[in-house]
């Protein structure tokens, strides 16, 4: 089972912090997809919660020096 996730995120400021962000994501265990946009500072993730948490996600994110947290 897989759950999609929204979360906002900050300190983006070009195109390559999406691919980095996008890059972390993808390598988490759970994680199947991820999807970030630069324009709007939003993320989409598609996870396994029995495998990864939303907190997991967010710790991620946030070790590599940018802000996440999740819409619901
Ligand atoms: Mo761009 Mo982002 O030079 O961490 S890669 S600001």
């Amino acid at each position: 089972e897989t759950l999609i996730g929204h979360f906002t995120i900050g300190g983006m400021t070009c195109a390559a912090c999406v691919n980095s962000v996008e890059g972390i994501l993808r390598e988490l265990p759970g994680v199947e997809k991820a999807v970030v946009a630069l324009a709007t500072s939003f993320g989409e993730v598609e996870y396994a919660p029995t495998i990864i948490s939303k907190d997991d996600i967010v710790s991620a994110i946030e070790e590599a020096g940018f802000e996440a947290s999740f819409v619901q």
